[in-house]
């Protein structure tokens, strides 16, 4: 099987960029060790900190910040970073190439319960002068690579370049990341949804009408039974995703009128809907394709619906309708 290097290489991905990607592949597995640890570490449990979206930090949102910082701010071809638990965006290298923008650890309350969590990453080519949040601000189409780590029974890496999706396993014995499917493909059709059905009655007119419909199963106008999952990370559930298919949706609601999405848009929905485009997929807002979205800053969150190609597509058709009504149960 083939290591992470030498894919890269026969990628022929640019020496700077393979170098990046080895040393976040490297720091991932420190943080897979600390993942692993739990308890034993003491690393388990919350700070008394909130990051900028009012979020209580995790001990170990905070350890896996500080571990893949250092790491960006050793490696030399970085020249800023953004992440979920930092307030403003960080400057590194002078001369670095590319910006990284990343969740250090996706799904953070599942640490505490042993289940899946993950690193998030974006690396984004880094424009001329001064470096400040604007610079940041680009489409998820100008991602010149995406990935996550998951910390789950086996730590894998899923990876693009732009030249498909690629997933390697991480090897315990020889400690090397190693090619385990080379070109990662969702299926187009899918009979599983992930949502979490507890905001229901606080979506959209759309997504109420269009989850009605595929809980109707045969019944319905859908004439099918739909099977339905939720791990509370996104990571996880778009791991499944890109396995076996299925469409993964946070999308929006008025729970908060004034946080009308969860899913934030550098760092979680971009680097997804690259892997999930590159796997054969698709990523949307409901109204906007989310790599065709230009960001208004680096925290921004948006609705995200993802998944088997066709779909997403039946999902959007809801959208592209007046469904001002209620939705269609009885
Ligand atoms: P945290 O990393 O802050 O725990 O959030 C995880 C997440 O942003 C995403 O990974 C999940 O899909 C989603 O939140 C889960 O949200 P619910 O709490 O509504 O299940």
């Amino acid at each position: 099987m083939q290591t992470l290097a030498q894919t890269l290489t026969s990628q022929a991905v640019k020496d700077s960029l393979a170098q990046l990607l080895l040393s976040l592949a490297d720091t991932s597995k420190a943080i897979s060790s600390a993942v692993r640890h739990g308890a034993l570490a003491g690393v388990l449990g919350a700070t008394e900190q909130e990051n900028v979206q009012g979020e209580t930090q995790k001990k170990l949102d905070v350890i896996t910040n500080d571990m893949l910082k250092d790491a960006l701010k050793a490696e030399g071809n970085v020249r800023g970073l953004a992440s979920e638990e930092e307030d403003y965006v960080v400057e590194v290298s002078p001369q670095g190439e590319y910006l990284v923008c990343f969740d250090p650890l996706d799904g953070s309350s599942n640490i505490d319960i042993n289940s899946l969590v993950g690193t998030i990453f974006s690396v984004l080519p880094a424009p001329e002068g001064e470096l400040n949040e604007q610079s940041f601000l680009q489409a998820g189409r100008q991602q010149v690579a995406a990935g996550y780590v998951l910390y789950g029974p086996s730590t894998m890496m899923a990876l693009t370049t732009g030249q498909g999706t690629q997933f390697y396993t991480l090897d315990p014995e020889s400690g090397e990341f190693l090619l385990t499917n080379d070109n990662v493909q969702i299926t187009p059709d899918t009979a599983e949804f992930a949502i979490n059905m507890s905001n229901q009655r606080f979506w959209e007119a759309p997504m109420q009408t269009y989850i009605a419909d595929l809980l109707l199963g045969k019944i319905g106008p859908r004439e099918q039974s739909f099977n339905m999952r939720w791990i509370a990370a996104m990571v996880g559930d778009v791991h499944r995703v890109l396995c076996r298919g299925g469409i993964f949706t946070y999308p929006t609601d008025n729970k908060n009128p004034a946080k009308p999405f969860k899913l934030r848009l550098m760092y979680e929905a971009n680097p997804m809907a690259f892997l999930v485009e590159q796997a054969g997929g698709k990523a949307s807002t409901g109204y906007e394709t989310i790599m065709d979205i230009q960001p208004s800053e680096i925290h921004q969150r948006v609705a995200v619906i993802l998944g088997s190609r066709n779909e997403v597509d039946m999902c959007l058709s809801y959208h592209g309708e007046d469904y001002s009504q209620e939705p269609n149960i009885d």
